[in-house]
C-alpha cells in the first residue's frame, strides 16, 4: 500500500527532507511518519472510525498534509475540498458526504458557523491556524503508528467532481486504486529518491495530491513545496534549488515560457516536466524545446482514475498526443453508442479498466453503473483515436465541459447559479478558446422582460454561489439563445456567435 512505502522510506532514511516548504518548515521522514502518527491518534481522539468522512478545506500547508495522511492510517476517507467554496458550495459537499469532522481554516470561522449548524452529521467543525505549528496541537499523541492495515478495496479517500446532468458527485477512490497508480507512475516515470519535485500545484486534486505528492513521497524523494504558483519563483527555484521535477498544467506552462522569453533559463539538470489536466497546446510544447531544450512530457487522467496514459519518459513524446497506457492500464477507443471497438485512427469514445479505475460514486448507484459499461470498461465521455503505433489522441469531449486553467467546470452548475438571478429568464454557459487558460467561462444571458441587469453585479451573485474559478469572466446578454426543435440550447451554435 501508498502508506507502507512512506513507511519503508522512514525507516530506509529518516533525515532525509520529505517535504521543504520554500520560506518555511522542512519536515524529515522521520518527523513526517511521527507527526501523521500523532495525527492519527488526534483523529481517534476525535472519535473518527473507519469510513468515516474527514473533510479538509485548507489552504495548502502541513497540516493539510497531516491530516490527509492520518485519515487514511485510521481507514477513514479523506475528503479534500477546493478553499475557494463560499459556504453555500461547500455545504453541498459535506451534506452530500456526510462528513464527520471539517478542518478548516480559522479566518473561515464566523462565516461558516451558521452553515455548518445546519449539518446533521458533523459532529465537530475544527478551525486551525495553517502557519501555526501543527506539532503543538498533536504533541501529546502517541507518535506510535497506528495499526489499522488499510485492505485494497478500503475508500481512502472522495474526489468531488461534476456531472452534466447533475449536482456533484464523490468519487470514491480506494487504497488500491492509489498503490496501482502510484506504482504504475513510479515505473513509467523512473521516480528516484533523489528526485526533487517543485510542487506548485493545488492540493486538493488529484493531480497536485496524487500524481504529484504521492509521486515525491512513495519514491523517498524531497518535495519543494510552493503555496501557490508563481511563474517567477518557479523559474527562479527550478534552477536555484536545482529541482529534477515539475508538473503542470498547460496554463501554468504558458507563463513560465511568457516570462523566460528574453531570460537566460537552464533546465538542462530537469529530468522530468509534465503536462496535464487539460490539452499542450501545440505551439507550447515547440516552444518549450526552443526556449528551454526540454520536450514537456504530456499526460492524461481524470479524477475517477488518475493517470491512465502518458508520453514515454524515454523514447518519442508526441506532439499533440497523450502518449500510450501506463503500466497496469488498459485503454481502448470505442463506438460510444455500442461500446464495440473502433479500428486504428477513427475518433470515438476513450475508455479505461484497471486496478487504478475509482469504485464508484457515493451514494449514487445509478451514477456509478452508467460510468461503466457492461464488461466493466470506464466510459471517460473523452473523444479520442489511437494511432497505429499505439499512441492517443484526444479529439473533444462528449459531455458538456470547460477546461480553464486545468479546473474542470460544468456549465449546468453555473447555469443554475446564474437563474437563481431575479433578472435572469434564461441562460446558457460556454467555454471559449484562451491562449492563456485554455477556455475561458462565457456566460449568455437573456434578461427577464423589463429588467436591466448588470454584468458585473451577475459575476458577483455567482462568486456568491460558486467559487471564484467558475464565475463568468463575460458575459453577454441576447435577446434569446440558440435551440433545438425540442426546445435545447444549441451549445456549438452559440460558440460559434460568441467566442472569437
Ligand atoms: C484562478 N482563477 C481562475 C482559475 N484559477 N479562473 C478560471 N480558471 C482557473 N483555473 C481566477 C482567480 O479566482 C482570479 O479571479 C483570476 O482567475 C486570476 O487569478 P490568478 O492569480 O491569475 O490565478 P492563479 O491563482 O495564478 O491560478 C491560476 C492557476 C490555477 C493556473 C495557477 O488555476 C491552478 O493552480 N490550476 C491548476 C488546477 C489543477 O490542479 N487541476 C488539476 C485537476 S485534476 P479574481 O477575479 O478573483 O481575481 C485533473 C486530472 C488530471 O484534472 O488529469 O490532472
Amino acid at each position: 500500500m501508498f502508506l507502507d512505502a512512506i513507511a519503508s522510506n522512514c525507516r530506509a532514511n529518516p533525515q532525509k527532507n520529505a517535504i521543504q516548504f520554500i520560506g518555511g518548515e522542512a519536515i524529515s521522514y522521520a518527523q513526517l511518519a511521527e507527526t501523521t502518527s500523532r495525527t492519527a491518534h488526534f483523529l481517534r481522539a476525535l472519535g473518527v472510525e473507519p469510513g468515516d468522512r474527514v473533510a479538509v478545506q485548507l489552504p495548502k500547508c502541513l497540516p493539510f498534509i497531516y491530516l490527509h495522511l492520518a485519515a487514511m492510517q485510521v481507514g477513514a476517507v479523506f475528503l479534500p475540498l477546493n478553499p475557494g467554496y463560499p459556504p453555500a458550495e461547500l455545504h453541498y459537499f459535506l451534506a452530500d458526504a456526510g462528513a464527520r469532522l471539517l478542518f478548516a481554516d480559522v479566518t473561515k470561522q464566523s462565516s461558516l458557523a451558521e452553515m455548518i449548524s445546519s449539518l446533521p452529521a458533523l459532529q465537530e467543525a475544527i478551525f486551525i491556524d495553517a502557519d501555526a505549528h501543527w506539532t503543538d496541537r498533536v504533541g501529546s499523541y502517541s507518535a506510535k503508528p497506528v495499526s489499522l492495515p488499510a485492505k485494497p478495496d478500503q475508500t481512502a479517500m472522495m474526489l468531488y467532481t461534476s456531472g452534466t446532468t447533475s449536482r456533484p458527485k464523490g468519487a470514491l477512490i480506494t487504497h488500491g486504486n492509489l498503490t496501482a497508480n502510484i506504482k504504475s507512475l513510479h515505473s513509467a516515470w523512473g521516480w528516484r529518491a533523489d528526485d526533487v519535485l517543485l510542487h506548485a500545484l493545488p492540493i486538493f486534486h488529484v493531480h497536485g495530491l496524487v500524481v504529484a505528492l504521492h509521486g515525491a513521497l512513495h519514491a523517498g524523494a524531497t518535495a519543494d513545496l510552493l503555496p501557490g504558483f508563481d511563474a517567477v519563483a518557479v523559474l527562479d527555484l527550478l534552477q536555484s534549488r536545482r529541482c529534477s521535477v515539475f508538473m503542470g498544467v498547460p496554463t501554468m506552462h504558458r507563463r513560465l515560457y511568457t516570462h523566460a522569453a528574453g531570460r537566460r533559463i537552464d533546465l538542462s539538470h530537469m529530468r522530468l516536466l509534465t503536462s496535464g489536466s487539460d490539452r499542450l497546446p501545440d505551439d507550447l510544447f515547440s516552444g518549450y524545446q526552443r526556449s528551454f531544450g526540454v520536450t514537456l512530457l504530456e499526460r492524461y487522467g481524470m479524477t475517477e482514475t488518475g493517470m491512465n496514459l502518458s508520453n514515454p519518459l524515454h523514447g518519442e513524446r508526441r506532439v499533440g498526443s497523450v502518449g500510450m497506457p501506463l503500466p497496469g492500464v488498459q485503454a481502448r477507443i470505442v463506438d460510444p453508442g455500442t461500446d464495440t471497438p473502433l479500428p486504428n485512427d477513427v475518433v470515438g469514445e476513450v475508455q479505461i479498466s484497471g486496478a487504478h479505475v475509482f469504485a464508484g460514486y457515493w451514494n449514487q448507484p445509478e451514477k456509478t453503473a452508467q460510468a461503466f459499461t457492461e464488461d466493466g470498461w470506464l466510459r471517460t465521455g473523452d473523444l479520442g483515436s489511437r494511432s497505429h503505433d499505439g499512441y492517443f489522441t484526444l479529439k473533444g469531449r462528449a459531455k458538456d465541459l470547460i477546461i480553464s486553467g486545468g479546473m474542470n467546470i460544468y456549465p449546468p452548475e453555473v447555469e443554475l447559479a446564474l437563474m437563481t438571478h431575479a433578472d435572469v429568464a434564461a441562460c446558457a454557459v460556454v467555454g471559449c478558446p484562451d491562449a492563456e487558460w485554455g477556455e475561458l467561462v462565457v456566460a449568455v444571458i437573456v434578461p427577464k422582460p423589463g429588467a436591466a441587469p448588470d454584468a458585473d453585479e451577475i459575476c458577483a451573485h455567482c462568486r456568491d454561489r460558486l467559487a471564484a474559478y467558475k464565475a463568468p469572466r463575460r458575459v453577454i446578454f441576447a435577446a434569446d439563445l440558440p435551440r433545438n426543435a425540442l426546445g435545447k440550447v444549441q451549445k456549438a451554435v452559440l460558440r460559434g456567435e460568441v467566442c472569437y
